[in-house]
């Protein structure tokens, strides 16, 4: 795959200080902090569908559970604490897919021991701790840091932003968005919604269209009545950028029916959308339907693997990933989502300020 996940690669060396032909290739030794569902597939995909890196240690807050996904990827080194994989020599680059109230201090970890590091969003819980991370890295001077918004690679919003730098479209006006779950967890709470869920849609709003989101306002509808304890479920949130597009976007953790996520772009002169992605429609009792995916897991499967491999890849050859969010992307992305939560809570539109964008992120 080449560095935005789309093709194959250079794949001659691993090593970021040789790329001389016909030395041998490096493959990289992965470390991967937290084994729960993300933890869990990463671990799946860096062992059998990605090349170029081995997962060689893995770490959970539950030791056996670290110890069976450990198992599954042909037995590997259990840490007990996700710093101490980090300092494990035998570590060249670090997964976190830890809960999000750690991420902050294991990708510090990772930037202060020099090991490039793809962090599960949220970057971190704040727009302050991003930007901890942020002067950490700019101090180290080198990005060291990728953030897993997966959605960059998946094949269908890459070819929306393809058409839409095509200028096939026309300037880009509006931005519709649905973000379906099948069921949410019972431990999830309304600020999740955004922080967990409409994070995508932010991030990808700012990397389809290139520009900056400036304001946000969340509206509550009626509440569903599957949506358990006090979760406010469904949202609907609406975002302005600095060039004037607005977005909205429906999230609906407690859908029922199935997982499913919309995006229609429109533009000046046309329109573009994702669809479905189901390999065949089926007619049976006087109906024609597509399957629907469980779980973002299934639905973006290929975007899961295209992000590892391209993670891989430019980590190698010592660089980063073209199309990858950066911890800027992860810091516009969060600060996006305290203006959606402000909203949440008083009502009204936010407005969004961002701090200056370091050269490093240019
Ligand atoms: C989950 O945490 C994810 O990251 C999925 O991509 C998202 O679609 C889902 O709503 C979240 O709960």
């Amino acid at each position: 795959m080449t560095e935005d996940g789309s093709g194959d690669g250079d794949r001659t060396s691993g090593n970021p200080d040789d790329h001389g032909e016909g030395s041998p290739a490096r493959v990289l030794r992965a470390g991967v902090i937290g084994t729960g569902i993300m933890g869990a597939d990463h671990v799946r995909r860096l062992a059998g569908s990605v090349s170029g890196a081995e997962v060689v240690a893995v770490s959970d807050a539950d030791r056996d559970r670290a110890a069976r996904v450990a198992c599954d990827a042909g037995g590997c080194r259990v840490h007990d604490e996700g710093l101490g994989l980090i300092k494990d020599p035998g570590v060249d680059v670090v997964v976190v897919a830890s809960p999000d109230p750690t991420h902050e201090r294991f990708v510090l970890a990772c930037v202060e021991a020099g090991k490039p590091v793809l962090c599960e969003k949220p970057l971190a819980e704040t727009s302050a701790a991003c930007q901890r991370i942020i002067s950490a890295e700019v101090a180290a001077g080198r990005r060291l840091v990728q953030v897993g918004f997966m959605r960059r690679f998946d094949p269908g919003y890459a070819e929306m932003k393809r058409l839409l730098d095509s200028s096939a479209l026309g300037a880009p006006l509006l931005v519709h968005n649905q973000h379906r779950n099948e069921q949410s967890p019972p431990w999830f709470a309304s600020g999740m919604s955004i922080v967990s869920s409409a994070i995508h849609e932010i991030d990808t709003l700012r990397w389809l269209l290139g520009e900056e989101i400036v304001a946000a306002q969340v509206m509550r509808p009626r509440r569903s009545g599957a949506a358990p304890g006090g979760l406010e479920d469904p949202l609907l949130i609406l975002l302005r950028t600095a060039g004037g597009v607005l977005a909205d976007a429906e999230v609906f953790v407690n859908a029922g029916y199935g997982y499913d996520v919309r995006c229609e772009l429109v533009g000046e002169t046309g329109t573009t959308s994702l669809v479905p992605p189901a390999p065949v429609a089926t007619r049976a009792a006087r109906a024609e339907g597509q399957r629907l995916p469980s779980d973002w897991i299934e639905r973006f499967a290929a975007a899961y693997d295209r992000e590892l491999q391209a993670w891989v890849d430019a980590t190698a050859r010592g660089t980063v990933a073209g199309a990858a969010a950066s911890a800027w992307d992860g810091y516009a992305a969060t600060a996006v989502a305290e203006a959606c939560l402000e909203s949440l809570a008083g009502g009204g539109t936010v407005e969004v300020s961002l701090a200056t964008r370091p050269p490093l992120y240019a």
